[in-house]
């Protein structure tokens, strides 16, 4: 039965709900329940109404094409909004609350007029798990109430949880595209880039969104509020909110490992979410793919959850050879965004299959042969499917208290200078392996640093709050974790030879290295000690039956001191983009590296 909102009994969150569509004036509104028979109806209207497109091959799921132009995140137009600027700090668009919120409340005024204003409840973790939080997704999108559907848990026992006062988030979205009177509907209805705004209040805990209905942009669940929110809520209440996947790694005698891993785009994270180990004995499980909330427990290590339910993962490159945990995941139930429909009604994208389709039609509806100049996905073409369905997820995914960190790994894409593996002497300087993460954006010259992007923590687009009061923070969760913390590595899959080819095969492979970090944490395997941290002695990785010459692995260990010297000249500079929240624990961790460089 349909919700009314008198009914609700959370009397702030019904004011709230009042007043957002006394702005917005939708000509109705929907309390959603987050059943199946909902999801259903709504998918219905949206194939109805030519949005959605059902693909014959792949049960009940779903086919959509944006606008061209409302293809991804907008960085630039995404906000930290504080009193003081210097609240949001050096690495985010700062705008006062006061004059955001009007030029919003401007854009706002009436533009949800012929739609539906849905009213989403959603929890951001396990529904009732202490590490949980509860949002109120506001929107006018059909799209966007199934994407969280299957990407948070929605519904009327979300409500429940809530209870007459309990704490939630209010997330108010609307594409920004009012219908007039009889006014037909288009496929993807957006506002154009310039009114694009993704505004985060911290200060409030409060996200608004406006003009886009992209990802990121519109499902407030993901970025917004499990980054952007949390990442400043967890500073203040002293627990951890990071852009990291979480994997479970068990040995050949049942002993289970806990990894979160922070890693940049383009970097492999899902396939290393849902990897599967070549190395003999050992198993992996998936409990998260890309973000995960951390709060110290009652014996003192740090206990993690995925605070989402399903993946929202980019489709070009994903193939069975790539990813098959993730191809068996989203056989069905499943959304697909800027994919390419081939004739017998699937989608597809590059790198899906060694062979093209020879007809397809592409991510902006025209005809696609093989060959022509265009690609037929988009990019960051997108699935969104339900986490359950991975055959690797684990049977704990959803332990309402987590599970216990052991290691925590950073990474980036580096052809060359940073080697396949190390480890941080301490925290403290796993923190400043954290904090320089880069890759590397164009072909480097071999031996010679190429144009990098430096991402600290993977964290860059999504901190909600001044990056080096972040930084401070990790220093001061590793304070209270003392000899409870987890350990610290840094992975490159990515380095090349001398002739531009791969040095190490990556995908399941990765396994010996995540083999070789829990030896380590057990002191069952050794390591030399370098400049830069503990690297692997040749001896040290399990390579048995890998087929990997020698000299690619002399190579793949190699700490070249010259580089690093100017590895270390390069984060000095980037240092100083941080002002006066840097904090100094940093600083001298970079001298403690150039002092080992000199030695
Ligand atoms: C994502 C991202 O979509 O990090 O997960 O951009
Ligand atoms: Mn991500």
């Amino acid at each position: 039965m349909e919700t009314d909102i008198k009914q609700l009994r959370h009397k702030k969150l019904r004011t709230w709900i009042e007043e957002s569509a006394a702005l917005c004036k939708p000509d109705k509104i929907y309390v959603c329940d987050g059943s199946k028979e909902e999801y259903d109806r709504l998918m219905q209207l949206m194939v109805k109404n030519g949005m959605a497109i059902p693909l014959k091959k792949k049960a009940n799921s779903f086919l959509f094409r944006s606008d061209p132009s409302d293809v991804a995140r907008v960085e630039d137009r995404t906000y930290i909004s504080t009193t003081n600027q210097a609240d949001a700090g050096p690495t985010n668009n700062w705008v006062t609350p006061e004059e955001l919120k009007k030029t919003m409340r401007g854009l706002y005024e009436g533009c949800m007029k012929g739609r539906t204003m849905y009213v989403i409840p959603f929890s951001m973790g396990p529904i009732g798990s202490p590490i949980a939080k509860i949002g109120i997704q506001l929107t006018d999108s059909p799209y966007v109430v199934c994407n969280m559907d299957i990407m948070t848990r929605v519904g009327t026992k979300v409500l429940d949880q809530l209870g007459e006062h309990g704490e939630f988030i209010p997330c108010l979205h609307s594409i920004g595209a009012p219908l007039a009177e009889g006014q037909q509907d288009i496929p993807w209805p957006c506002a154009p880039i310039e009114k694009k705004y993704i505004s985060h209040f911290p200060e409030e805990n409060l996200i608004w969104s406006y003009g886009s209905g992209y990802g990121g942009n519109a499902l407030l669940g993901k970025k917004c509020l499990a980054l952007r929110i949390a990442s400043a809520m967890a500073q203040r209440e002293g627990w951890m909110a990071e852009h990291m996947l979480i994997l479970r790694l068990i040995n050949p005698k049942g002993k289970q490992y806990h990894i979160a891993a922070a890693f940049p785009s383009a970097c492999g994270k899902t396939n290393l979410a849902m990897l599967q180990p070549t190395v003999p004995g050992w198993k992996a499980e998936c409990i998260g793919d890309d973000i995960s909330w951390m709060k110290v427990g009652t014996d003192g290590r740090l206990y993690a959850i995925n605070p989402e339910s399903g993946f929202f993962g980019v489709a070009p490159g994903t193939s069975y050879a790539t990813n098959p945990m993730a191809m068996e995941t989203l056989k069905e139930n499943s959304i697909f965004t800027n994919c390419a429909l081939t004739d017998d009604g699937d989608v597809w994208w590059e790198g899906m299959t060694p062979e093209p389709p020879i007809h397809a039609i592409d991510w902006k509806w025209r005809d696609w042969t093989p060959g022509s100049k265009e690609t037929v996905a988009h990019a960051n073409a997108r699935f969104t499917a339900p986490a359950k369905q991975c055959p690797v997820i684990s049977p704990d995914w959803e332990k309402p208290e987590g599970v216990p960190i052991d290691v925590f790994i950073f990474g980036g894409r580096r052809p060359s200078v940073v080697p396949l593996v190390y480890q941080a002497y301490n925290w403290d300087h796993g923190v400043f392996l954290g904090a320089t993460a880069a890759s590397e954006t164009t072909a480097a010259n071999i031996g010679a640093v190429g144009d990098l992007r430096r991402d600290p923590f993977a964290m860059k687009p999504f901190c909600g709050y001044n990056m080096g009061d972040y930084f401070s923070h990790w220093f001061a969760m590793g304070d209270k974790l003392g000899d409870k913390a987890p350990k610290l590595f840094y992975v490159n899959w990515f380095r090349k030879s001398g002739d531009g080819s791969w040095l190490w095969p990556g995908y399941g492979e990765n396994s010996r290295v995540l083999k070789w970090i829990c030896q380590r944490i057990e002191g069952e395997v050794s390591a030399r000690e370098t400049p830069i941290g503990y690297v692997p002695n040749e001896g040290d990785l399990d390579l048995a039956g890998m087929n990997i010459p020698t000299e690619n692995v002399k190579q793949l260990l190699h700490v070249d001191k010259d580089a690093w010297k100017t590895e270390a000249d390069g984060i000095a500079k980037y240092f100083t983009e941080f002002g006066d929240h840097f904090p100094k624990r940093l600083s001298i961790q970079l001298e403690e590296m150039k002092k080992r460089l000199a030695g």
